[in-house]
């Protein structure tokens, strides 16, 4: 005997029942609309087999529910626990079949209709977005339910409707067979997580439109057709347009470009509605191999944008979604790609009205079914594809009228199969004017882009050059990095050689960083919990914090690099020849946004500054620009020239004066500092004094550089390992961190051979090794000095057979304290040497705890690149050559050891009976950082090979209370 469940829709592969056709999406019409966003009452469940439906009932007591925020996820709200897994599926893969633990939330929401609710005509009743599955009632009676969950649904409601004590009750299953289409890398978080609204539609009033307005850069000229379901007129005063809906009109006009954001206001008017409409004129090809807006070809500087807010998940506010927009072009970001779903559709407004391209990716990705080769994969059975091609129209639908939207992609990572290229007919027989992209399909055979992720810098040139091969069809398609540059922890290193690559060879028409922000959720205990911090049994740790954003939406370092790097104006130069050459890198837009400066600095302090007259150049030209002649009477010392392009007056996203790109150019060298050798060691009483210093005589370990204690100095080759050095577990060798723990570089043992008392020096000799190996390194320390100052040449040369890079080489040391530091070199923030764009020359001033860049899972980070000199607790340190400085509370090893930030306590460092409070690196070198967590390894100029080495550093102590 079987029986089947009321709720059997759950475990259906169709897209659900009851629900409206999908329509255009738009906030305002002068329709009346009543939001149900606020305080529902909630009960959650375990399971999904309640026959009991019974509080879809008018008269049922919920009193003793809980209250839950409306739009939200339960799991954030203290019922149940959010599930982190990347390609995972948390649940036995058996489609479309989901376990009876399937954790169901019963939402209910009493209302009255305000009293002016016009009567006639329908009301509809939308929801934004329901993860994973939802069934409504509405006064008692069942509207229908639906699957989709990023994804629009509307249902008639105007007939159930009544003017006071209104019971809508919304039933939402965490899992269903939708989920097998959502399996993107992030949080399962079941709920009501986007606005649900009442839609008043009048008699008359416009059942969808469609806004076609293309560009014409011959004529100058844009052609504008409202389509429209019943007859109206379409008006846009700025440009004398009044014509009957459905009816083209070509006029001249301004283009719409994301850099050129020039949208028209119209009015569609119909008998019984007036819809505003925000036109952007604009025209998408495919033409020559290229993708071309308005006839010229374009180059995406974009990033993978999840939708992500540490206390309310995907349930994100307007605010929210205007400061990632900001955000974005602050940081010279042109692209969005909405991985891996049509996001909350006010996003869309915002790309239109600020300037972003944008590819609007579906609710789509089956990832899972890779652990079984594919098998069964839901893209590849027809069962499946009404659910697909439901998921594409209602995402073309409610996106159809947005300039911004220029590419529509499939989804991502669900292999390849029928339904996509049902999918892709289907969209291109709905919407020709856009192009369409799908990364898994690598033989382009639904696609217009050729599209991948994470290639490697030498293979993306091999595609640029067009040495790829491929099918025919592939080889004459422009080329996008859909997702590269993993920003997972510290990084993403190597963003310049890509874009040098993406700059050179016009096939390839940029990428998209992923990702856009971490998402960590905000916790009590750990700061920003991850993966496995709500005790999922299967989770995938911190890759979901893997974004150029930290949670609370601080700007990363990887994204200060971004900025520079993608930066759409260029100045390099020579200052022998006393010219800069400025370079237009826009796409379509002048330079006339922008102002120029230009300054002088000798040893990073500025001596005199002024404006440098740039002449209009149209995007891709470059001018040689005059410098000003050297000041008269500026001091001697290393000295550079620093242009600046900044914004010439206030835009909507950036305030006058805000550094859109700059150049520095290098005018005089530095002078390394010189130390005569001219005090004698003089050993004494256990001690062993030179110049300032104070030695231990058995160990030659310094003690003392004038009154500051100085503890453990000694070479150190070791860093807390980054995402990045630690590779992800499907990368292929090397993973360098792996490979230097395994070698035992964290806990490398120092063997002092000699300490040699002589005439002119003190000299240690070490060598510094692993348990268990034959490899090491010899260290010879050579103390010197002029009775003031105390120089350290550190000689180093491997021993045995190194065939691992270094992590870092240099010198470590405990400080009893410091707190403010101030330096003249590379700054203001944490640079490595494949990560080093945006540092600028200067002299710059942080404190210990500014130094730390807070990467949500503790490791490696803060190195201040090509310092000159730094002061810090009570010391100077010039270095021959420049080093990269390192300060902070805690050890490597404690920052290696960490999981959360808040396993850093300042102060512990004092453990093993030292009395540092503060420990510092001074590095010779640095491995790179590359992006190897998902992406290439660091690239082979940017690693720290294990070669012979000599460096020095200069010590001398700063007048004060021991602070700088
Ligand atoms: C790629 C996914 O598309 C993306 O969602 C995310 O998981 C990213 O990787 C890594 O953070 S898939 C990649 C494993 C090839």
């Amino acid at each position: 005997m079987s029986f089947r469940h009321a709720n059997d829709y759950v475990e259906d592969v169709s897209p659900g029942s009851g629900a409206l056709p999908p329509r255009a999406w738009y906030a305002g019409s002068d329709a009346r609309s009543l939001s149900l966003k606020g305080s529902w009452r909630f009960r959650l469940s375990p399971t999904a087999d309640a026959e009991d439906d019974s509080f879809a009932r008018t008269d049922y007591d919920a009193a003793d529910w809980a209250d839950i925020s409306v739009p939200g996820h339960w799991v954030l709200q203290g019922h149940g626990a959010p599930i982190y897994t990347n390609h995972l599926y948390p649940f036995p893969v058996d489609p479309p079949r989901v376990p009876t633990e399937n954790p169901t939330g019963d939402h209910l929401r009493f209302f009255d209709l305000p009293a002016d609710w016009p009567a006639g005509g329908e009301t509809v009743l939308r929801f934004d977005g329901v993860e994973s599955c939802a069934r409504i009632w509405l006064n008692g009676t069942e509207l229908g339910e639906f699957k989709g969950s990023r994804l629009p649904h509307e249902f008639a409601a105007g007939r159930l409707l009544q003017p006071r004590g209104n019971v809508l009750a919304v039933r939402v299953h965490q899992w269903s067979a939708g989920s097998y289409l959502e399996d993107q890398d992030q949080w399962w978080l079941p709920g009501i997580f986007r606005d649900v609204t009442l839609l008043h539609r009048p008699v008359g009033s416009v059942p969808d439109f469609f806004v076609h307005a293309s560009y014409d850069h011959l004529t100058g000229t844009g052609t504008l057709r409202v389509d429209s379901g019943v007859p109206g007129r379409v008006t846009v005063p700025d440009l004398g347009i009044d014509v009957a809906a459905g009816e083209p009109v070509t006029v001249p006009a301004e283009p719409w470009t994301a850099e050129t954001p020039r949208l028209y206001d119209g009015v569609l008017a119909a008998e019984g509605e007036r819809v505003p409409l925000r036109i952007g004129f604009r025209t998408v090809e495919l033409s020559d191999g290229l993708i071309k807006v308005n006839g010229r070809p374009l180059l995406f500087k974009g990033v993978n944008r999840h939708e992500w807010h540490p206390g309310r998940g995907r349930a994100l506010d307007l605010e929210t979604m205007r400061e990632d927009v900001l955000l974005m072009k602050r940081h010279n970001i042109n692209a969005v790609r909405t991985s891996h779903y049509p996001p909350h559709p006010a996003f869309l407004d915002l790309c239109d009205e600020y300037g972003l391209w944008v590819i609007d990716e579906c609710d789509l990705e089956t990832h899972g079914f890779t652990e079984q080769g594919w098998r069964d994969n839901p893209v590849d059975d027809d069962r499946w594809t009404p659910a697909l091609l439901d998921r594409a129209a209602r995402m073309v639908e409610r996106d159809k009228n947005h300039p911004s939207v220029v590419v529509w992609s499939l989804g991502n990572e669900a292999g390849t199969g029928r339904g996509l290229t049902a999918m892709a007919k289907w969209i291109r027989g709905r919407d020709a004017s856009r192009l369409i992209h799908y990364e898994g399909d690598h033989n382009c055979r639904d696609t217009d882009l050729y599209s991948r992720m994470y290639a490697g810098h030498a293979e993306v040139e091999r595609i640029g050059r067009g040495l790829d091969g491929g099918p025919r069809g592939r080889r004459e398609l422009p080329f996008v990095l859909c997702e590269y540059a993993h920003a997972m922890g510290n990084g993403p290193g190597g963003l310049a050689d890509y874009q040098r690559l993406f700059e050179r060879h016009g096939r390839l028409q940029g990428g998209f960083v992923w990702e856009w922000i971490d998402h960590g959720i905000a916790h009590p205990e750990l700061g920003y919990a991850y993966g496995g911090d709500f005790g999922e049994e299967l989770h995938d740790g911190n890759f979901v914090c893997d974004g150029l954003l930290f949670p609370d939406r601080q700007p990363s370092p990887g994204l200060l690099e971004f900025k520079k790097v993608i930066e759409p104006v260029s100045v390099t130069g020579d200052a022998a020849d006393g010219t800069v050459r400025v370079t237009n890198k826009y796409d379509f837009a002048g330079l006339s946004a922008l102002a120029f400066t230009w300054s002088y600095e000798v040893e990073g302090e500025p001596v005199e500054s002024g404006t440098l007259a740039v002449p209009a150049l149209a995007p891709g030209e470059s001018a040689e620009v005059k410098l000003p002649a050297v000041p008269a009477g500026a001091p001697a010392g290393e000295s550079h020239w620093t242009i600046r392009a900044v914004l010439a007056s206030d835009t909507a996203w950036a305030p006058r004066n805000h550094v859109v790109a700059w150049g520095q150019i290098p005018v005089s060298e530095r002078r390394v500092p010189y130390v005569a050798a001219t005090a004698r060691p003089a050993p004494g009483d256990g001690a062993i004094s030179l110049g300032p210093a104070v030695f231990d005589a058995r160990t030659g370990a310094l003690r003392t550089v004038g009154e500051v204690p100085v503890t453990g100095l000694r070479l150190d080759v070791w860093r807390a390992t980054t995402d990045n050095d630690d590779g992800a577990a499907w990368q292929g060798d090397p993973r360098h961190g792996l490979l230097w723990r395994s070698l035992g570089l964290h806990r490398m043992r120092h063997r002092v051979d000699a300490v040699e008392v002589g005439e002119d020096a003190l000299t240690v000799r070490t060598r510094v090794a692993p348990a268990a190996r034959e490899l090491g390194l010899s260290a010879v320390y050579r103390w010197t000095s002029d009775g003031d100052r105390l120089r350290l040449t550190v000689s180093t040369c491997p021993e045995g057979e190194w065939t691992v890079p270094l992590p870092r080489l240099g010198i470590r040391f405990g400080l009893p304290a410091a707190d403010r530091v101030h330096w003249y070199g590379g700054g203001p923030g944490e640079a490595y040497p494949d990560t080093r764009q945006a540092a600028s020359v200067g002299r710059w001033r942080s404190t210990v705890d500014g130094m730390q860049t807070p990467y949500v899972r503790p490791q490696e980070n803060g190195a201040r690149i090509d310092v000159r000199w730094a002061e810090l607790g009570g010391l100077r340190i010039e270095g021959d050559p420049a080093f990269f400085l390192t300060a902070r509370r805690w050890t490597t090893e404690q920052l290696d050891a960490a999981a959360h930030r808040t396993d850093l306590v300042p102060g512990a460092a004092a453990g093993g009976g030292s009395t540092a409070g503060v420990w510092v690196n001074l590095d010779h070198g640095q491995h790179g950082i590359g992006s190897q967590s998902c992406g290439p390894a660091p690239l082979p100029r940017y690693r720290l090979k294990a070669e012979p080495a000599e460096f020095s550093f200069v010590f001398s102590t700063t007048p004060g209370t021991g602070e700088s």
